[in-house]
């Protein structure tokens, strides 16, 4: 059989159904292999854009998404989202070209060391030097980004192997389960749960990996303990619960933080130190379990006293039939700071002011999200408005990137979970700094027929980054641009594009956006003048009294 076809036959076996990317003419015979295979091809406009695409697959399924470029400029174009991928624990595999390695007549023409280039980025990067070693080398890959803690994995298949023939045949996955946690840990987590007074519980990103959302829920409900949510954590339980305190989208300074400095232990379930710190340790402060598959990365900031290490369902689930909610927990403290956290998330929520508001723009999305519609955000300070104002309803339904935070994922990412879920509402919200990173995959989105509704927040700067330099105390320098019209911008890729001329008809405009099939862009100007004074003066100071 020929190298590719076998190469081709491997992804099938493994359940593979989308290969993103922009194939070279290294990646030819691969490229003829697909055309006969059961795996369609998603060509995108961008390799970055195919590497959002397939890690965001690979988040929302925990089957490893997989992309295509070609050598040299394609594979450094997938730098970012192998970052993307392996910060954020999301399964990829990326596939790369290259010219033939036994015999070549072009001299170092395009050649990059892409193995090498790509081993700070993933859990596993290997150059296929012999067909016979396909079959092993695929699985190796996809073993080492879906296991925990799931990354990025590359392949590089050369030209000339590519289509050499070989006999070798496909290597199916091994049956196993994930170990579970010691009873050993277990017995100790209970006693240090018992034992404390104020223990709470947070929720974090790889709470948000498997399907473990029934247990913890289970968990809360036993033990009355309040939890909180990581930005990459939300979802996992349901956020209108009556015990659920806040997102810690600040990592300090926050109402959410009057709550943690009350507890006496953090129940993190989930949580590594790749996401920007919900909390900071202290020495003599509040002792930590960390439940998670492995076991924690210690950081300053970062070093729990107990782990629980395994399966985090099973932990769970164990955890919940083991503990006995005790007399002396005194959640009082919380339920005091959750009061007031849920009127400062209210404020605003009804401001008609136009530009919008961020706080206004949030609580309106909600409105129009069904409890499985899902919004893919880009990176920009809109970010920290959702995760700490709108409240997510399940799992995986509020996909943002707290781990590279990178800007231009957000339309390739909502693209993606289309793809998965092409009978929800799905959303982007980007900045026009971070739209305009992949806008080109507009016309992808078009041609694929997604039904999607892409929020571009104008500002005409890199508001972000004017927030921070305001905090800083700096002058307002060197952040503005213009934009294209956006309107005329999304016709031209056969979108529909619109722009909202006031703040009471965003809520229509979008229910009309939903109803009316294709690609709509809305333009969104958005008032940002107020960021500064609440996020960094009023949220600090208001807090500090309670
Ligand atoms: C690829 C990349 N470049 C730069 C940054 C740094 N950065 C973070 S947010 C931001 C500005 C985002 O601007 P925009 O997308 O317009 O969102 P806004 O904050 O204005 O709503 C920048 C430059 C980044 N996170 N990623
Ligand atoms: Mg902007």
């Amino acid at each position: 059989m020929k190298a590719s076809d076998l190469f081709v036959q491997a992804l099938e076996a493994e359940g593979v159904e989308y290969v993103f990317g922009i194939p070279g003419e290294e990646n030819l015979d691969f490229l003829n292999s697909l055309k006969d295979s059961s795996i369609r091809l998603i060509l995108t406009r961008h390799e970055q854009a195919a590497g959002f695409m397939a890690a965001t697959y690979g988040r929302l399924t925990g089957k490893a998404g997989v992309c295509l470029s070609t050598l040299g400029p394609g594979a450094t174009n997938l730098v970012t989202a192998a970052a993307y991928a392996q910060l954020g624990a999301m399964p990829m595999l990326m596939i790369t070209g290259q010219k033939p390695i036994k015999t070549s007549k072009q001299g170092q023409f395009q050649i990059v060391d892409v193995v090498d280039m790509m081993r700070p980025l993933t859990k596993f990067t290997h150059q296929i030097s012999s067909a016979h070693n396909i079959p092993a080398r695929v699985r190796e890959a996809l073993r080492n980004a879906e296991g925990e803690r799931p990354g990025a994995a590359h392949l590089e298949l050369p030209e000339d192997i590519a289509c050499d023939e070989t006999d070798a045949e496909v290597i199916h996955r091994s049956r196993f389960d994930i170990p579970h946690a010691t009873e050993h840990s277990i017995k100790a987590a209970i006693e240090m749960i018992e034992a404390a007074r104020h223990p709470l519980l947070l929720i974090g990103a790889g709470a948000n990996r498997k399907k473990i959302s029934a247990s913890r829920g289970k968990f809360i409900r036993k033990t009355g303990i309040p939890f909180f949510s990581t930005q990459m954590g939300k979802g996992v339980v349901d956020e209108r619960n009556p015990l659920f305190l806040g997102n810690a989208a600040l990592s300090d300074n926050d109402y959410l933080h009057r709550a943690i400095e009350a507890a006496d232990l953090i129940i993190n379930v989930g949580h590594d130190v790749v996401e920007k710190p919900p909390f900071f340790m202290e020495h003599g402060g509040f002792k930590v379990i960390h439940i998670n598959y492995v076991t924690a990365a210690i950081d300053p900031v970062y070093y729990p006293q107990q782990g629980v290490i395994g399966d985090i369902a099973h932990s769970m689930l164990r955890l919940t039939e083991l503990v006995t909610p005790q007399e002396h927990w005194d959640f009082s403290r919380f339920m005091e700071v959750k009061a007031h956290m849920d009127e400062h998330v209210r404020e605003g929520t009804e401001d008609d002011r136009f530009p919008v508001y961020p706080q206004r723009l949030v609580a309106d999305v909600r409105k129009v999200m069904p409890d499985d519609g899902i919004i893919a955000l880009d990176n920009g300070v809109y970010k920290i408005w959702f995760a700490r104002n709108y409240k997510a309803h399940m799992p995986n339904t509020v996909l943002l990137d707290n781990a590279l935070a990178t800007m231009g994922a957000g339309l390739p990412s909502a693209m993606a979970a289309k793809i998965v879920h092409p009978e929800r509402r799905v959303m982007a919200i980007c900045g026009d700094g971070g739209f305009m990173m992949n806008s080109q995959e507009m016309e992808t989105a078009v041609r694929l027929k997604l039904d999607l509704v892409v929020l571009v927040l104008r500002d005409d700067a890199y508001g972000m980054i004017k927030w921070k330099q305001a905090n800083m105390g700096f002058e307002d320098f060197g952040l503005d641009y213009g934009n294209p019209d956006f309107v005329q911008y999304a016709r031209s890729y056969g979108a529909i594009g619109h722009c909202l001329k006031s703040t009471e008809s965003l809520v229509p405009l979008l229910e009309e956006c939903f109803e009316t099939p294709g690609v709509h862009l809305v333009e969104v100007p958005v008032d940002y003048s107020e960021n500064d004074r609440i996020l960094n003066r009023d949220i600090r100071d208001r807090s500090r009294e309670i």
